[in-house]
């Protein structure tokens, strides 16, 4: 089976295409290493050496015998290339992680927003159309987030993507609806995930695609089967204020000494996943692909839920680290509950890496080991999401590239 990850060089995307490869799929890759240019922009690099692409891909080789494909491309811009590569590599299944993905760095200015949402939809219009037009028929699966809901409910669990709801009509009979879960993003960055879903709806309803949207929570961790074999193999830990995501945040600020940045009380609650389910997860959902004429199939991708300062507590408890709140930078919600469904993985056969499992492993192995080529003026995040924080901290929304 054949299979083009698009965003294959990214901190999911990478260890998929490893994965697949290593689980037989004939694999290619597509990618504009905008991650990496994004690291200069920042200046900073990832916490782990990631190694060049060509080293990455000669060592996968040299290990395995298993040979990937890599397109240098821009999903967003590179429409017919996009095109002939899908007619000539003729995949079965497309993954697509060709997004920007995080939500700090999509609020920093109107620049990032502008550049996030013109990255993001045209990437993922483009890959429909260009399905569409080339009259081949591989099964979508696409990396969404749990942001898509806003981590909240009215007290139920949060279905995986459709929530069934009563209207009444003008006679006053109640009508059973399903519709897509209201979306509630809390970002830029998580506005174009929820705007992806109604170009996946309407693409599926009108061209017969079929799609997967995978809700993913927040990925912990750093290295798969995979990624664990060589060195040059390594997966890309960001830990700076705009792509470092909380908990392995918390870990590398653990393992350097620099106490944890819990933004406000910490009563936020997050979904987690390991990186290592994230790819056998995108394995289970290429493998159960839906029918023709099936509506969009969503996974809720996440095994665990945990309150921030909670988090902070258990790594502090681990390493004797000690917790810093901080004056949080976003607009979020201070406290919330979070329950989410997630037996469609379940059912599917996936066996979860715990939290408690897996933690100590991480600071030791990743953080610890690595720790020495952090920059700490990187840590804190700067990125503020509301005109009065930016006004007293006098930092201005626009940047002046003149994009
Ligand atoms: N937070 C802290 N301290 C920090 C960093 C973050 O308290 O040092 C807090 C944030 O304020 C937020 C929570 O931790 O309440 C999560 O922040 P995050 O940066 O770990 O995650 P987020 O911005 O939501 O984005 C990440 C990924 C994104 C993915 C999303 C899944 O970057 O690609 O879609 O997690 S989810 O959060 O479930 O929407």
């Amino acid at each position: 089976m054949r299979v083009l990850v698009l965003g294959g060089d990214g901190f999911c995307g990478w260890p998929t295409a490893l994965h697949l490869s290593a689980q037989g799929y004939e694999v290619a890759i597509a990618d504009n290493l905008s991650r990496r240019k994004i690291d200069v922009e920042l200046e900073c690099d990832s916490l782990t050496p990631i190694r060049p692409m060509g080293e990455r891909l000669g060592a996968w080789e040299e290990l395995t015998d298993n040979r990937i494909q890599f397109h240098q491309l821009n999903v967003a811009e590179n429409y017919r290339q996009l095109y002939d590569l899908l007619l000539e590599w003729q995949p079965d299944g497309v993954i697509h992680f060709a997004e920007q993905r995080a939500a700090p760095y999509s609020m920093k200015s109107s620049n990032h927003k502008r550049y996030t949402v013109d990255n993001n939809l045209n990437a993922t219009n483009n890959l429909l159309a260009a399905i569409s037009e080339s009259g081949l028929d591989p099964h979508v699966v696409h990396l969404g987030t749990m942001g898509v809901y806003g981590y909240g409910s009215a007290g139920m669990r949060i279905p995986e993507g459709y929530l069934t709801v009563k209207v009444e009509t003008e006679e006053g009979d109640l009508v059973e609806q399903e519709i897509l879960y209201p979306p509630n993003p809390g970002s830029i960055y998580h506005l174009t995930k929820t705007q992806d879903q109604l170009l996946f709806a309407f693409y599926n309803k009108n061209d017969s695609l079929r799609v997967t949207d995978l809700h993913q929570g927040i990925v912990w961790g750093t290295q798969t089967e995979e990624t664990k074999l060589d060195e040059r193999l390594i997966n890309r830990f960001d830990y700076d204020g705009d792509y470092g995501t909380v908990l392995n945040r918390f870990l590398m600020q653990a393992a350097v000494g620099y106490p944890m940045t819990v933004h406000g009380t910490g009563g936020q609650t997050r979904a987690f996943i390991h990186i290592q389910d994230t790819v056998r997860c995108i394995q289970l959902a290429l493998e159960n692909p839906p029918q023709t004429g099936d509506r969009v199939q969503v996974y809720n991708q996440m095994t665990e839920t945990h309150r921030l300062r909670d988090l902070a507590k258990l790594v502090a408890e681990k390493t004797g680290a000690e917790i810093d709140y901080v004056e949080n930078p976003r607009s979020e919600a201070a406290e919330n509950e979070l329950n989410v469904r997630n037996d469609r993985f379940l059912d599917l056969g996936l066996e979860p890496t715990t939290l408690s499992g897996g933690l100590l492993e991480e600071v030791t192995e990743i953080a610890g080991k690595y720790a020495y080529r952090c920059d700490t003026s990187k840590i804190p995040a700067t990125s503020l999401w509301r005109p009065e924080q930016r006004a007293a901290h006098n930092t201005p929304l626009h940047s002046a590239d003149g994009r």
